[in-house]
C-alpha cells in the first residue's frame, strides 16, 4: 500500500514532468454499474459497432479463486450468421501484446539480463540511427522513432488489404521507420509509435535466443493458465471460437469490411496476440497484483510520464485518471475490427475487459472508454452515458487516442 501512495512520486529525472502521487483514492471501490456498462454497449452497437461486450472480475483479493464476474453483451459476433457476441468469444487485441512484451524484458531486467538505461544499440548493433536511444525510451514511447504504422493504414482499406496477409520481419518495419527522421531527440517527449515495441520485438529475441511467442507462453500464457491467449503470427486464423473483427471504412456509406483473418504481421510484438476478456482481466490481475513482476521492476514499469489528459505511460502500461479520482491501469489496443479496452485497479483485484467488434470509428470508441467508468467508478462516476465525442465523428486522430 506504501508503495502505491509512493509510485508516483519515484520519478526520476527523465521523468520529472510527473511528481504528482497516484489519484487511487483509498476509500472502498464503488461497486460496478452494470445497468449503465449495458447502456454504453448499447450505444456502441447504435453507432455501428456489430457488437460489444465486456467481462468484469472483482476479487477479494488479486489471487483468489472467487472473484465475482459480471458480463454484459449486446449485438452480435458474426454478421453473417447472426451469432450472438458471447464473453467467451476470442478476439485480436492489438497493443494490449505491448504490456506482455513489456513483462517479458523487465523479467530479463530483473534476471539481470537486460539495462533499461542502456542503449538499444548496444543489444542491437547499429539497429537505431542514435545511440542515446535506451531500452526505457522505446518502452515507454519516448525514443522518437516514427510510427511506420502511419504511413501502412495512411489509406484504411487498402492499406489493410495490401498488408492482411503480408509476412513481415521486425527489421524490415523497423527500416519502414527509419524513412523518415526521428520526431524528437531521444527522451524528449512520448510520442507512441508501434515502431518501440517491434524494437521490444527484436529484443526479446536477440537476448533469449528464442521467437517471442516462446517467451509469452513460458513467462505469461502458460503460467497465469490463459487458456484463450495465443500468438500464432503469422497464420491468420484466430482458433476456436472467436468474434468477428469488422473494420469501419474511412468513405462512411461503404460497408464494414470482415477484417477477422490477418496475419497481423504488421503488428507482432506490438500487437498480434489474441485473447480473451478472461484472460486480458486474469493478466492485468495477476501484473498488478506483484504476481508477475519483481517489486522493484513493478515500480519502474509504474514510473509515469504523461500522454494526455488523465492519461500516462509507464513502461507498456497505461494509466487512466477516472472522474471519480480511482486510477486504473492497462492498455487498449487497436487491430482492424477490433476495439479493447483491458484495465485494473491499482491493487488489481477489479479488472475490465470490454471489447468493440469494430475499428476506425470514433464515436464507437467515445463510448467504450466510458465502460472505465461504469466498471471502476459505479454510481460515483461524474460522466454519464457515453463520454461526448471530443472531435467529430470521423476525423482521423483515434487511433492515437485508443492505442
Ligand atoms: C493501426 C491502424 C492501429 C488501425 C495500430 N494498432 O497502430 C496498434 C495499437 C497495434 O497500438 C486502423 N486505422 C483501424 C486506420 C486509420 O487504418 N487509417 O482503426 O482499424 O493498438
Amino acid at each position: 500500500m506504501l508503495g502505491s501512495l509512493v509510485l508516483g512520486l519515484l520519478a526520476g529525472p527523465a521523468h520529472a514532468a510527473d511528481r504528482r502521487p497516484d489519484a487511487t483514492a483509498p476509500t472502498p471501490p464503488a461497486a460496478p454499474d452494470m445497468a449503465a456498462l449495458g447502456g454504453l454497449l448499447r450505444t456502441a452497437v447504435s453507432r455501428g459497432a456489430p457488437g460489444a461486450m465486456a467481462r468484469i472480475d472483482d476479487h477479494r483479493t488479486a489471487w483468489d479463486d472467487h472473484a465475482t464476474v459480471h458480463k454484459a453483451t449486446e449485438g452480435v459476433a458474426d454478421r453473417g450468421t447472426g451469432e450472438a457476441m458471447n464473453t467467451a468469444d476470442r478476439f485480436r487485441v492489438g497493443s494490449v501484446t505491448k504490456t506482455f512484451s513489456a513483462v517479458v524484458l523487465l523479467q530479463l531486467a530483473a534476471e539481470g539480463r537486460l539495462g533499461l538505461d542502456t542503449s538499444v544499440n548496444h543489444y542491437l548493433p547499429g539497429l537505431l540511427p542514435d545511440d542515446r536511444i535506451t531500452v526505457r525510451h522505446v518502452l515507454s514511447h519516448r525514443s522518437g522513432l516514427y510510427d511506420y504504422t502511419n504511413d501502412l493504414f495512411a489509406h484504411t482499406v487498402t492499406g489493410f488489404e495490401a498488408a492482411r496477409n503480408h509476412v513481415f520481419t521486425y527489421r524490415q518495419l523497423v527500416a519502414r521507420s527509419l524513412k523518415h527522421p526521428l520526431t524528437h531527440a531521444p527522451g524528449a517527449a512520448f510520442d507512441y509509435s508501434n515502431t518501440n515495441f517491434v524494437v521490444a520485438g527484436l529484443l526479446i529475441e536477440k537476448l533469449t535466443g528464442h521467437p517471442v511467442r516462446t517467451e509469452y507462453q513460458n513467462r505469461i500464457i502458460r503460467p497465469l493458465g490463459l487458456t484463450d491467449t495465443f500468438y500464432v503470427h503469422p497464420d491468420p486464423r484466430i482458433p476456436g471460437r472467436y468474434a468477428h473483427g469488422y473494420l469501419t471504412p474511412d468513405d462512411a456509406k461503404a460497408a464494414l469490411v470482415d477484417a477477422t483473418d490477418q496475419t497481423a504481421s504488421w503488428a507482432q510484438s506490438a500487437g498480434a496476440l489474441i485473447s480473451s476478456t478472461r484472460d486480458l482481466n486474469t493478466f492485468f490481475s495477476a501484473l498488478l497484483g506483484g504476481g508477475l513482476l519483481p517489486t522493484r521492476q513493478l515500480t519502474e514499469m509504474e514510473r509515469w510520464v504523461p500522454a494526455g489528459t488523465g492519461q500516462w505511460y509507464g513502461l507498456g502500461l497505461r494509466r487512466r485518471d477516472l472522474s471519480c479520482g480511482v486510477s486504473v491501469y492497462g492498455h487498449t489496443g487497436v487491430v482492424q475490427g477490433f476495439y479493447t479496452y483491458a484495465f485494473t485497479s491499482k491493487d488489481g483485484r477489479r479488472s475490465l475487459t470490454a471489447l468493440a467488434n469494430t475499428s476506425n470509428n470514433d464515436a464507437v470508441h467515445e463510448a467504450m472508454l466510458s465502460t472505465l467508468e461504469s466498471a471502476f467508478c459505479g454510481k460515483r462516476s461524474k460522466v454519464r452515458g457515453a463520454a461526448p465525442l471530443s472531435r467529430p465523428a470521423g476525423e482521423k486522430a483515434v487511433n492515437d487516442l485508443a492505442r
